[in-house]
């Protein structure tokens, strides 16, 4: 899916993984004074680990509703839920929802995922083309001819350090692998092909994989002047 850049005085901006923190994003959102000509980028995964998946979704499709530009990537989280609805019995799927992704409240009282929530998930692209970048959740197949067609790719992709060439002349903004802030503004400023956006917003206690010091953050990139703003994750304060 192509997207036209608004005209000057107008922003975009992207952020990754959300991943539930409802009230970090919202804090995000202010902290930017968010305008409704402004282009904004979600990268996917909005649900599961943080607490608030429900609000965050209500947010964007409000957003959307009351016509910002709001343009949502799909994630695997999102991916993996509307798949575990359709493939198993009722019974499976609210247990994968309850042990698997805490997100009890995306659910109806039968155990049904929520049909507004089902809409926005099936409805969500896996990848935008932008005039010097693209963006995918998770990062894009350079192994193959066309890149573009391994959607499996845009939603898991793992590997951390394949890309040293711009793709199609254009630089790749992604989430989905989290990053240490210090590497995030090293790619930003260095100009690197890939950008990684994934701070860990969720990562703000002692952890066994990561240092602690260097995620829980949410992170929001304007993509004309490469501003970042760095939201520490204030979800904690309402759980
Ligand atoms: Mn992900």
């Amino acid at each position: 899916m192509k997207i036209e850049k608004p005209i000057e005085s107008h922003k975009r901006y992207v952020i990754a993984d959300i991943h539930g923190c409802f009230y970090t994003f919202k804090q995000l959102l202010e902290r930017i004074n968010l305008q409704k000509e402004d282009q904004l980028f979600l990268l996917g995964d909005y649900i599961d680990r943080g607490l608030f998946s429900d609000k965050v979704l209500d947010y964007i499709i409000n957003l959307k509703a009351l016509n910002y530009n709001v343009f949502a990537l799909r994630g695997n989280h999102e991916n993996n839920i509307i798949n575990a609805s359709k493939e198993y019995d009722n019974k499976t799927f609210q247990f994968f929802v309850k042990k698997m992704n805490k997100s009890t409240n995306l659910l109806t009282p039968e155990g049904f995922l929520k049909p507004k929530y089902f809409e926005f998930f099936n409805s969500l692209p896996y990848f935008f083309e932008l005039d010097k970048f693209y963006l995918v959740h998770a990062g894009f197949n350079r192994k193959i001819a066309n890149p573009l067609f391994d959607f499996s790719a845009m939603l898991e992709l793992k590997n951390k350090s394949d890309y040293f060439h711009l793709l199609n002349g254009k630089q790749v903004i992604i989430g989905h692998n989290v990053h240490y802030l210090n590497e995030i503004i090293k790619a930003i400023n260095e100009n690197y092909a890939k950008i990684p956006l994934d701070n860990g917003c969720v990562y703000t206690q002692k952890h066994k994989f990561y240092d602690t010091s260097q995620t829980g953050n949410l992170l929001c990139l304007n993509l004309d002047t490469f501003e970042l703003t760095i939201q520490k994750n204030i979800d904690i304060d309402y759980e």
